[in-house]
């Protein structure tokens, strides 16, 4: 049978070899499948990640604060490998009940305080510092629609056109054309924006461009999901200009540094401590 002439079964059942990149994690229950605690640093901010672009979201709001010379924003990073299923473990869903990373615990608060999903995460240390997120009126308004904006539209770049384009088992025309055009128009939308202004929500540099850079800058610059020539990217000028505009950053290239595992030995850093962690 091919994948156009698939029936549904009345009731699905769950198909543990149906085959795909995430085969090995997807499940369709959620909970701890075993017992295990999370590592704590000397910190007060205690980060489990990895340096995925939803990762690298928050390690760049670090570096970004750390470089401002706010001390009292320095973290422990600890690496959660989503491939081996570490997500799952007790102590990491007792800080994120959706098991994904990004995860974050503040320990600087009476109690310990968990924050999941990384835009809470950015808008928490964003509003904990007073930076990076504009304090009210119609810039903090603007800042946060592109925040919310996303984490709305990036599921159907990675969920839907990553997916089905890089990691389905088979290639399907039906979705591949459908996230094809809404990856296209967001692209757009990037480029519209970003003609007239430096920075997504405006003049400043905001957690709404640390939220959209990893995945967008990923498409244009690094050939996320081995799609540049497909989307023609290079013709999202606007874009390309933000994009290396953002990654020449000091603190942005420490960040996509940190909890990374994989590529070239000098760019990984799977756990960070300290600021020195980066010279070894
Ligand atoms: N909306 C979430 C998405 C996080 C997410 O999808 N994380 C992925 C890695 S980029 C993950 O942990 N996947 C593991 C899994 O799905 O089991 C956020 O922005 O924090």
């Amino acid at each position: 049978m091919t994948d156009q002439e698939y029936r549904p079964p009345e009731i699905w059942q769950w198909e543990r070899e149906s085959g795909g990149r995430f085969a090995t994690i997807n499940r369709p229950i959620a909970g701890a499948t075993h017992e295990r605690d999370l590592p704590v640093g000397q910190h007060p901010h205690q980060l489990y990640s990895l340096a995925t672009p939803n990762g690298v979201k928050v390690t760049v709001l670090f570096e970004e604060l750390l470089e401002r010379g706010i001390a009292e924003a320095e973290y422990d990073a600890w690496s959660i490998d989503i491939f081996e299923g570490q997500q799952f473990s007790s102590g990491f869903v007792a800080i994120n009940p959706n098991s994904k990373i990004p995860a974050l615990v503040d320990h600087a608060t009476p109690e310990p305080t968990r924050v999941f999903e990384s835009g809470a995460i950015l808008m928490y240390l964003a509003e904990k510092f007073s930076a990076f997120l504009p304090a009210g009126g119609a810039a903090r308004a603007e800042c946060l629609s592109w925040l919310f904006w996303q984490m709305g539209a990036t599921p159907y770049l990675g969920g839907g056109f990553g997916h089905f384009y890089a990691y389905a088992p088979s290639k399907m025309e039906y979705p591949i054309d459908r996230y094809t055009m809404e990856v296209k128009r967001q692209l757009d939308l990037l480029d519209r924006t970003l003609a007239e202004r430096p920075y997504i929500a405006g003049d400043d540099y905001t957690i709404a461009d640390m939220a959209i850079w990893p995945w967008y800058g990923g498409l244009v610059l690094h050939n996320l999901y081995d799609a540049a020539v497909f989307l023609q990217v290079e013709s999202y000028t606007h874009v390309l200009r933000w994009a290396r505009e953002i990654e020449a950053r000091p603190a942005v290239r420490r960040g996509v540094r940190v909890n990374r595992t994989w590529g070239p030995e000098e760019e990984r850093l799977p756990e960070r401590h300290g600021a020195a962690d980066f010279d070894r």
